[in-house]
């Protein structure tokens, strides 16, 4: 079962509500007819799409903010969110591509490592934690499950700044409590994917 709350868990809000991917609930399809996860209901509105999920509840909801004030990590933040697409895009085709790792995926490994570099005032993406890291943590950490038991390859070797990322993120309890079980997310993600 795959827990899609951590984005709710991290803001602070009072919903946990573990969801299987592979066998949604029928109740699930009547609020968001899109039938894909994440959604919020709040205030009789549903948002779909989880980067506008995390917008609004950083913008909606009490707790510390987590978009950053300052524009330049303002920019970098939203290149990096728009960014996400094809980052999962890249390392998706690798992994479907029975070959040997991708130039596409090592170049997009790198592009991360290095955005991890940008801001010296913390291990993550914009230096302190933001709604990018939520948005990534998931993503790299489950490919780097998925590299290592379908490619061969540590996707972390060799990019301290992509370890220690993934170490701070599973430091964070309410992170920590959403991940499954790394040989069960493998299974499901090679069957999802027929390989
Ligand atoms: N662009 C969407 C993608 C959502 C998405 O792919 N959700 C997956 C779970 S993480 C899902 O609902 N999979 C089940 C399905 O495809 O039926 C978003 O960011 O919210």
């Amino acid at each position: 079962m795959m827990r899609c709350s951590f984005l709710v868990s991290l803001a602070s809000c009072c919903f946990d509500l573990p969801i299987d991917v592979a066998d949604k609930p029928a109740w699930y399809m009547k609020i968001y007819p899109k039938n894909m996860i994440p959604c919020l209901e709040h205030e009789n509105r549903v948002i779909g799409e989880s980067l506008d999920v995390i917008k609004y509840m950083d913008s909606d909801f009490e707790g510390p903010r987590l978009f950053p004030d300052d524009s330049e990590k303002q920019r970098f933040a939203e290149e990096l969110l728009a960014y996400s697409d094809t980052f999962n895009h890249a390392m998706l085709s690798s992994l479907t591509s029975k070959g040997s790792v991708t130039a596409e995926a090592v170049a997009a490994l790198d592009k991360i490592e290095d955005s991890l570099s940008k801001f010296d005032d913390g291990p993550f993406f914009l230096g302190q934690f933001s709604l990018v890291d939520i948005t990534y943590a998931p993503f790299v950490d489950g490919f780097k499950v998925f590299f290592a038991g379908i490619q061969n390859y540590d996707t972390a070797a060799g990019r301290p700044n992509m370890r220690r990322f993934i170490e701070e993120m599973d430091s964070i309890a309410a992170y920590a409590k959403t991940k499954q079980d790394p040989q069960e997310l493998l299974a499901a993600t090679k069957k999802k994917l027929g390989i």
